[in-house]
């Protein structure tokens, strides 16, 4: 089930009526803080699903379940976190409790959870098997607290919800040590008899801060990373990582001018809210028998890959755990052949070590050109901005030289920390990336891979 309705299509179309266009900003752009750059920098999260609705078959849970059908008599939390590390991911996000309000932990505030479930006796806690899980095998943790919930009978009472929420986080966030990420997805049913639910995000963000004060938070309105805009893993292009906080006031927002945001930033933007693109492996976010024929295949995933991390966004890929409490063996043959796709296109960058010769022809404009020293068959271009500095290239091309003449293999918008253009493979020695937009100086090069593209004939990820 998809929170929105939507297609990339659309919101490209969107992109031409909607979307600032770039500018020269004044002053020095917006930096990322040091958690938004590790967070960016890991590139590959994996995201559970897994509670009642495992056992249910159901993508949405309505709350009234009984606990007692919660027993993942196999659950590893290490297979979970082993298969994690296998797929080069370097985060894991738990769902510990989604909108049917069942959690994952004995929360002292509900008795809907798994110490009324047979699983362990009642004693079993999946919050707690889970960070240790991450801890030992040097992964971050982070953790989805649904604000909707249709099992408290409060809900849609808004003060009381409210504090009964942030008791809830704050159990989330005290008892597990380091939370890395902390997610709020912008779902926002009716509460009993059609009550409508008024969060206080302004109080739940200054809770996170206090407790977690290195964690990132996501949401549609950040505040550290932000929804890519859709639940297909394809970040908006361009992608700008700063934003105007105005333009998607809080998370669900509604408007087709609040994804056209969330898809493209805003090169004016004053702050730096990265996007984060989540998709599921498989059709629904949860494990359902049923749908074990459907997991996406290595091309769609290794599409994914270039959608998301290939435009300077980052990947949170879902990965349900089945009724066993275990990753499903087709999902992670999956996630280690796509380990190996990319490690073995991304096997040898031709212009590693090759001198780059950079040339500025205007305050916001250069060239940087690479002698490869031999002729390869180039099929892939990686651009890199220093993020440290901010984002600031809004149009770029890639030419080689190809029989002699310089001929055009890609052109984009931005880049930022990373991205990948992947074109037919040609022959070239030498390699041209002319930035001809940038909304403020450019304050160092470019950095630049060229790689073969692999055997496999070049496609263009949509
Ligand atoms: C949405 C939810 O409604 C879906 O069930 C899923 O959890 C997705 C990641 O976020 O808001």
């Amino acid at each position: 089930m998809k929170r929105r309705e939507f297609t990339a299509a659309s919101t490209s179309a969107l992109a031409g009526s909607l979307l600032p266009g770039p500018t020269q900003i004044r002053g020095a752009p917006p930096r990322p803080s040091p958690s938004q750059l590790g967070w960016q920098r890991d590139e590959l999260a994996l995201f559970l699903h897994f509670g009642v609705n495992t056992f249910t078959d159901r993508e949405w849970g309505d709350g009234r379940e009984d606990p007692a059908i919660f027993n993942p008599a196999g659950l590893d939390a290490r297979q979970w976190a082993h298969v994690a590390r296998m797929a080069g991911a370097r985060a894991l996000i738990l769902t510990a409790k989604h909108h049917d309000g069942f959690c994952l932990w004995p929360s002292r505030l509900t008795a809907h959870s798994v110490a009324r479930s047979p699983w362990r006796g009642g004693a079993g806690d999946v919050v707690r098997e889970f960070t240790d899980a991450c801890k030992r095998e040097g992964l971050r943790a982070g953790l989805y607290l649904s604000p909707w919930d249709r099992n408290a009978p409060f809900y849609g009472d808004s003060p009381r919800y409210n504090d009964f929420y942030c008791d809830q986080l704050t159990e989330l966030l005290t008892r597990y040590g380091p939370i890395a990420e902390v997610w709020f997805d912008g779902a926002n049913g009716e509460g009993p008899n059609g009550r409508r639910q008024t969060y206080d995000w302004p109080r739940v963000f200054r809770l996170v801060r206090r407790l977690q004060p290195h964690a990132v938070m996501f949401s549609d309105a950040g505040p550290d990373v932000r929804w890519c805009g859709n639940e297909a893993g394809v970040a908006g292009d361009p992608n700008w990582s700063t934003v105007d906080p105005a333009a998607v006031p809080y998370p669900g927002a509604p408007g087709d001018a609040v994804i056209a945001a969330l898809q493209h930033g805003d090169p004016r933007g004053s702050l730096w809210r990265p996007a984060e693109a989540d998709v599921s492996i498989r059709p629904g976010w949860f494990h359902h028998p049923a749908e074990d024929e459907r997991v996406k295949t290595v091309d769609q995933l290794t599409d994914i890959w270039f959608t998301s991390v290939g435009r300077n966004s980052k990947l949170l890929l879902n990965v349900p755990p089945t009724r066993e409490g275990l990753l499903y063996a087709t999902d992670v043959a999956r996630l280690s052949a796509l380990r190996a796709r990319l490690t073995a296109l991304f096997a040898e960058d031709f212009a590693l070590g090759r001198r780059m010769l950079w040339r500025a022809t205007g305050p916001r404009t250069g060239v940087a050109e690479i002698d490869l020293g031999r002729t390869v068959r180039a099929g892939i271009v990686r651009l890199e901005e220093d993020i440290v500095q901010g984002q600031r290239v809004a149009r770029y091309a890639v030419h080689g030289v190809v029989d002699g003449a310089w001929r055009e293999l890609a052109r984009g918008t931005t880049v930022g920390h990373r991205k990948l253009d992947w074109f037919e493979a040609v022959p070239v020695r030498r390699v041209r990336v002319t930035v001809e937009e940038a909304v403020a100086p450019l304050p160092s090069r470019l950095r630049i891979g060229v790689y073969s593209g692999g055997p496999t004939a070049a496609r263009s990820p949509a």
